[in-house]
C-alpha cells in the first residue's frame, strides 16, 4: 500500500516563541532535506539549521529533529521543524513540503497512524485527545493514566479471563462428563463471580473517568418562573439564558460548560415542569428536561420561596432517582427580614442579589467531590462505558444451573463479552468509529 507523507503545523495557531511543523511518512527525509541548510541530522539529535524556501532563500533558523521509524510517534519516519511561531513562516514551510510531495494531514492523522501502526491502542489515542482537552489537573492526571495503560491493562486482563472461561466451557462440551462434575461447575461459577465483580468495579471507575473528562452534569429543574435561568446565568457569570417573568420562556435545554471551584461542570438549564401545557414546543421542552435529568450527576430542584404554601404541584418527589437532588429555595430577597429568620434549615438563595450563592457552590462542589472526583483513576469515554455494560449484560444472566445444563450457551455469552471488551481497545473497530474518533482531534495531532 502506498503511504502518503503528511505534514501539519503541530503548535496552536497564532504567534509565539516557537512553532513546529511536523512531517510523517516515507518521503519525510526527502522533503525536509530540500528545506534545511545543514546536513541532515542523525535520529533523535536536535540540530540547529537554516530553513530555506523552495528557491533556496533563507526564511528562518531553528532546530530540526529526525525520528527514525519505528521509534517515532507515528511509527513512521517523523521530522519536526522547530521554527519561530509565526503563521506566515509556518504556512510557507507547510506549502513547500506539499510542493515537494507531502500532503496536509487530516485532523488526528498523526495519532491515527500511531494507532494503525500498533504503537498505541484506541484507548490511548483517545487519551491523547483528552489530555490536550483536559480542564483540570485531575483530568490531566487521569488522561495520563489512560495513556500509560492503566485502563487498557485492566480491560486486557478481563479479556483474557473471559476467554479462559470460554475455553474451559468449550472443552467441557466436548467431554460432557466434566460438565456434570460438580467440582467443574463450582470452579466456573467462582471464576464467573470474580469476573463479574471485577467488571462492575471497572465500570464504576470508567463512569467516573467519563465525568472527569466530560465534566459533571448539573441540571437545574423546577417549576416555571422559579428563577432557573437566572441561577444558570449567575453560576456561569454570563447572560446565557433568557430570564423572563413569562412562564415557559425556556423551552430547549441550555447547556453551558463552566468551572465551579476549578471543577469542570456542565450546567443545564431546563424548561420548567408544569402540566396543562398547550404549546407543543413547550411539551417537547419538558420532555427534554426529563431526558437531561436522566443524565444528571446532580439535580438542583429550584423553588420560588414565595410560592410555599400556595397550591402548586410539586414535581420533586416524582423525579427519577438517578442522581442526588438538592432542593434550593430562590428569591430570598423577597422575604422580609423577620420571615427570613423563621425560614428553618435548607438552601436559600437569591439569584437576583447573589445571596447564598457561595454556599450553594460549596454544596455543589462537595457533592461532586464526595461522590466521584477523588476516585477517577483514569480518563474514559461514554463509548467505553457502553462496551463495559454490554460485556456485563452478556454474562450477567448466566446461572449455576445453566452452566451445567447449557454450557454451549454460556460459552456463547462469554464470546459476546470478550467481543464487547475488545471494542474498547479498538481491536476490531469499524472505519466509521475510527473516523468519528480521529476527526474530533485538532490538526497536527
Ligand atoms: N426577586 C427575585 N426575582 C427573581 C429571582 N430569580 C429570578 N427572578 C425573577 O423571576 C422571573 C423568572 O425568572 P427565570 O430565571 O426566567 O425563571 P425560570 O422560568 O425558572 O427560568 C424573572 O422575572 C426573574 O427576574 C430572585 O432571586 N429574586
Ligand atoms: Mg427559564
Amino acid at each position: 500500500m502506498l503511504i502518503d507523507t503528511i505534514v501539519a503545523v503541530a503548535t496552536p495557531g497564532g504567534r509565539g516563541g516557537i512553532g513546529i511543523v511536523r512531517l510523517s511518512g516515507p518521503k519525510a527525509i526527502e522533503v525536509a532535506s530540500r528545506l534545511v541548510g545543514a546536513e541532515f541530522p542523525k535520529s533523535r539529535v536536535a540540530k540547529y539549521t537554516d530553513f530555506l524556501d523552495l528557491d533556496g532563500n533563507k526564511i528562518d533558523t531553528g532546530l530540526i529533529i529526525f525520528f527514525e521509524a519505528p521509534n517515532s510517534y507515528t511509527g513512521e519516519k517523523v521530522i519536526e521543524l522547530h521554527m519561530h511561531g509565526n503563521p506566515i513562516i509556518l504556512g510557507e514551510m507547510v506549502r513547500a513540503c506539499c510542493e515537494l510531495g507531502a500532503r496536509i494531514a487530516r485532523p488526528g492523522e498523526f495519532t491515527e497512524r500511531a494507532f494503525r501502526s500498533g504503537k498505541i491502542d484506541l484507548l490511548q489515542a483517545e487519551a491523547v485527545a483528552d489530555l490536550i482537552a483536559a480542564q483540570s489537573i485531575k483530568a490531566v492526571r487521569s488522561a495520563q493514566n489512560t495513556l500509560e495503560g492503566h485502563f487498557g491493562n485492566r480491560v486486557e486482563k478481563f479479556i483474557l479471563q473471559t476467554q479462559e472461561i470460554r475455553y474451559q466451557l468449550e472443552a467441557a462440551i466436548d467431554f460432557s462428563d466434566d460438565v456434570c462434575d460438580p467440582g467443574f461447575t463450582v470452579k466456573i461459577c467462582e471464576a464467573h463471580e470474580k469476573l463479574l465483580n471485577g467488571l462492575n468495579s471497572l465500570l464504576l471507575s470508567a463512569a467516573q473517568g467519563v465525568k472527569l473528562s466530560e465534566g459533571f452534569k448539573l441540571v437545574i429543574a423546577g417549576p416555571p418562573n422559579a428563577g432557573k435561568s437566572m441561577l444558570l446565568n449567575r453560576l456561569v457569570q454570563s447572560e446565557r439564558a433568557i430570564v423572563s417573568s413569562e412562564a415557559g420562556t425556556t423551552r430547549d435545554s441550555i447547556n453551558v460548560d463552566c468551572r465551579l471551584r476549578d471543577i469542570p461542570v456542565q450546567i443545564i438549564d431546563t424548561a420548567g415542569l408544569r402540566e396543562d401545557v398547550e404549546s407543543s414546543v413547550e411539551k417537547e421542552g419538558i420532555k427534554r428536561t426529563y431526558a437531561a435529568i436522566e443524565k444528571a450527576d446532580l439535580i438542583i430542584y429550584l423553588k420560588d420561596i414565595t410560592s410555599i404554601g400556595r397550591a402548586v404541584r410539586d414535581y420533586e418527589p416524582d423525579l427519577p432517582a438517578v442522581a442526588k437532588i438538592l432542593t434550593v429555595y430562590n428569591k430570598l430577597d423577597k422575604l422580609s427580614e423577620a420571615t427570613k429568620l423563621e425560614r428553618g434549615s435548607g438552601i436559600f438563595i437569591s439569584a437576583l442579589s447573589g445571596e447564598g450563592l457561595a454556599s450553594l457552590e460549596d454544596v455543589i462542589v462537595e457533592s461532586f467531590d464526595a461522590s466521584d472526583n477523588e476516585h477517577a483513576e483514569f480518563s474514559a469515554r461514554e463509548r467505553h462505558v457502553i462496551a463495559l455494560k454490554k460485556a456485563i449484560n452478556a454474562i450477567n444472566t448466566i446461572k449455576k444451573d445453566s452452566i451445567s445444563a447449557n454450557p454451549e450457551l454460556a460459552a456463547e455469552d462469554y464470546r459476546e463479552a470478550t467481543g464487547a471488551l475488545q471494542e474498547i481497545g479498538g481491536e476490531y473497530s469499524t472505519e466509521d468509529l475510527l473516523g468519528d474518533i480521529f476527526s474530533k482531534f485538532c490538526i497536527g495531532k
